[in-house]
């Protein structure tokens, strides 16, 4: 490696307080044969924040990412023995995606082949030695930013914007495989359905933003009750619950703490006024030959008779 440029102490300070604002702890792995190497960049990533984990072939380095699934980057060497950069890239592709660990190739050897072959056999990017510090920064925070980008777009898809808990359409994804895995086995699956109780009425006593306050109320309530379990948000005051091996009694005490508790934490208003957010719920038990869409119907019927029947109560 020939270091070209210094490292600044503002480029450093510009690299932690990037990575700390992101609250990102990096972990990294490096695999080089050479151990001088393997300490400069371990060096490099280090100012930039980001702690490594290093590894003096492909096989040690396979091994470190198995038991480290923390890592989000890899840099590696290609020409090491017993395998080489490219296969070890290869390799970590069996088991790790791309959206969630960036692997970046590294060599001297640096004609246009090398690199092609890396990115064919998974790499996300590709730098030749000798490289400069500020190139494999710009490289490594490029590589970070789209790990990023990925993971926020992903969260963005599959949850509600309001509650953070999960949307309908990721709850049907979620929920059918659910019922997939566990119909052989006729496992205990039960759902719940929950509507909150003349919510229109919170809306029009409290305004709208008070009612949106309620619905993140209602969903971080759901959220700690049911935390093993699959929440989602179905639409406007409707929210959906799926357990999983879970016996009948459990599912009823859990759902009537929940219950319990919409009772008894009101909305609070600046003024010192309370608006209750009662619940009702219709809870169903999957039987056999039933599809997540026929049991959420028959919860639905049952969420139906609770609010005839007079609401903040629980039919199952
Ligand atoms: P019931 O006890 O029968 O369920 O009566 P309800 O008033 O809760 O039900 P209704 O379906 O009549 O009204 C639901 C209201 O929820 C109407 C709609 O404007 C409001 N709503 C839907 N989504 C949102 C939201 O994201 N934020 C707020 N603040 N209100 C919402
Ligand atoms: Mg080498
Ligand atoms: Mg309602
Ligand atoms: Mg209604
Ligand atoms: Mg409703």
């Amino acid at each position: 490696y020939v270091l070209k440029d210094s490292i600044s102490a503002f480029d450093y300070v510009l690299g932690l307080i990037h990575r700390l604002l992101k609250n990102r702890a990096v972990k990294a792995l490096i695999v080089d044969d050479s151990a001088a190497s393997r300490q400069i960049l371990k060096s490099y990533l280090q100012q930039q924040g980001i702690t490594a984990v290093l590894a003096g072939d492909g096989e040690e380095g396979l091994s470190l990412l198995r038991s480290h699934p923390e890592i989000s980057l890899v840099m590696t060497d290609h020409e090491m023995p017993r395998m080489s950069g490219i296969t070890f890239t290869a390799e970590v592709r069996k088991f790790r995606k791309k959206e969630h660990l960036a692997v970046i190739g590294l060599s001297g050897t640096g004609n246009g082949k090398l690199s092609s072959q890396f990115l064919k056999h998974g790499a996300n990017d590709f730098i030749t030695k000798p490289f400069s510090y500020e190139e494999l920064l710009c490289r490594v925070s490029q590589n970070l930013d789209m790990l990023d980008l990925i993971q926020s777009n992903r969260q963005a898809a599959i949850c509600d914007y309001l509650t953070g808990l999960y949307n309908r359409r990721y709850f049907f994804e979620q929920g059918n495989q659910l019922f997939r895995q566990t119909i052989s086995q006729m496992q205990h699956l039960h759902l719940a359905v929950i509507d909150i109780d003349h919510f229109k009425r919170i809306n029009d006593v409290c305004g709208h933003e008070y009612g949106d306050e309620a619905l993140r109320q209602t969903a971080a309530h759901l959220q700690e009750t049911f935390h093993k379990d699959l929440v989602g948000r179905f639409g406007g005051e409707e929210f959906v619950v799926l357990f999983a091996a879970s016996e009948n009694r459990e599912v009823a005490r859990r759902l009537e703490e929940f219950r319990q508790w919409q009772q008894d934490v009101p909305l609070k208003m600046p003024d010192g006024s309370a608006h209750p957010v009662q619940v009702s719920i219709g809870c169903v038990r999957r039987e056999q030959e039933t599809d997540l869409q026929q049991l959420i119907h028959a919860a639905d019927q049952l969420l139906y008779q609770a609010k005839q029947t007079g609401r903040n109560r629980i039919i199952s």
